[in-house]
């Protein structure tokens, strides 16, 4: 039977659906975020595929993001220094005080937001929105992230609205940390992952998007491929990034075929596919594991995989890319669809 129940922790609303067909979530409005992320396998076996955290102040305030949408900004800024309309403004230097990451200290990873619940009889949405007052970037923007949860299929889709009363640059995603092998069995090193993406752009060695290239052998996955099978190359593995972190883009998005990427498990055979409006993707494989435990463990090193899907990171301070600056009264509007088969 599905169900949607709210639980009230001080300010903080966790709200459980289950949508009877084999997927339970929990979101939460601290950062408008997924806490938690529950699919059949193919005994029927409804398990964990997502990393939380077993302290909820972790969950709050870690700097690995768990189930986080991140905002306003993702990825790293470098230099915490960008230009806008030729005016230069500086972020704080939130990571290895270098460079600004994920919207920085203030970021809405850190924020409560306030929601409503919308239900008919095939989703339910969950309606996350917050006021972010201008801070180090111009302008006051309204964010309006929707969840939107299929009662029909084992499937939902973030939908991404935001709009601003200045020019600025706006650049959301979701930081879930992803396992498809169930209460994480195993690493992520055995999951096969397939990306719709012919270029990727190269890191430097502070973790800053370079130059886009073509995919080398290391970075195709054109081709479902073992995440395990090239990230402990030298050229990966001994760089700073210590295994992928890029970002992959994709040729162009065709009218019929928004899927970016496709996540597949041998051991519990449940299979992910990630369909957006965006561009690109970043795939974090937990290179630097947070000091947090889960279940009791510590989690290890590619234990997960994020799938980002966002606009080039530092962008704004590329050439000839898209630098998701956006215009005062320009609706932002960009959606992330995870569609799950088991
Ligand atoms: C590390 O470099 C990675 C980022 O990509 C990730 O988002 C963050 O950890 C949580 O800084």
């Amino acid at each position: 039977m599905k169900s949607i129940n709210i639980k009230k922790i001080d300010d903080v609303s966790f709200i459980s659906i289950v949508n009877n067909k084999g997927l339970s979530i929990v979101l939460s409005t601290f950062g408008a975020s997924i806490f938690q992320l529950e699919t059949i396998d193919h005994l029927n076996r409804l398990e964990s595929i997502v990393l939380t955290p077993d302290s909820l102040n972790d969950f709050y305030y870690s700097d690995a993001y768990f189930g986080k949408c991140v905002g306003r900004f993702s990825g790293r800024i470098n230099n915490g220094v960008c230009k806008i309309d030729g005016k230069q403004y500086v972020l704080d230097k939130n990571w290895n005080d270098m460079h600004s990451l994920h919207g920085g200290k203030d970021g809405i990873s850190f924020k409560n937001f306030d929601y409503e619940i919308k239900e008919n009889k095939e989703y339910v949405d969950v309606i996350f929105k917050y006021l972010e007052l201008e801070d180090l970037l111009p302008g006051d923007v309204n964010y309006k992230i929707t969840y939107r949860i299929s009662f029909l299929k084992n499937e939902f889709t973030i939908f991404f609205n935001a709009i601003s009363n200045k020019d600025t640059l706006i650049n959301l995603t979701n930081h879930a940390y992803f396992n498809l092998s169930g209460n994480i069995k195993k690493t992520i090193l055995d999951h096969k992952l397939k990306l719709n993406c012919d270029y990727y752009t190269d890191l430097d060695e502070t973790l800053i998007t370079k130059e886009i290239k073509p995919v080398d052998k290391i970075m195709d996955f054109r081709r479902f491929k073992k995440i395990g099978k090239d990230i402990f190359n030298p050229q990966i593995h001994d760089a700073a990034y210590k295994g992928y972190d890029h970002c992959f883009i994709r040729q162009n998005k065709s009218k019929n075929n928004d899927v970016i990427a496709i996540l597949k498990d041998p051991l519990s055979k449940r299979k992910l596919t990630v369909k957006t409006s965006y561009p690109s993707i970043v795939c974090y494989t937990c290179n630097y594991p947070a000091n947090i435990t889960i279940n009791g463990n510590k989690i290890n090193q590619h234990q997960s995989i994020c799938l980002e899907c966002q606009y080039i990171p530092n962008g704004i301070n590329m050439e000839n890319v898209n630098k998701a600056i956006f215009k005062a009264n320009e609706i932002y509007e960009e959606y992330i669809t995870y569609q799950f088969d088991n």
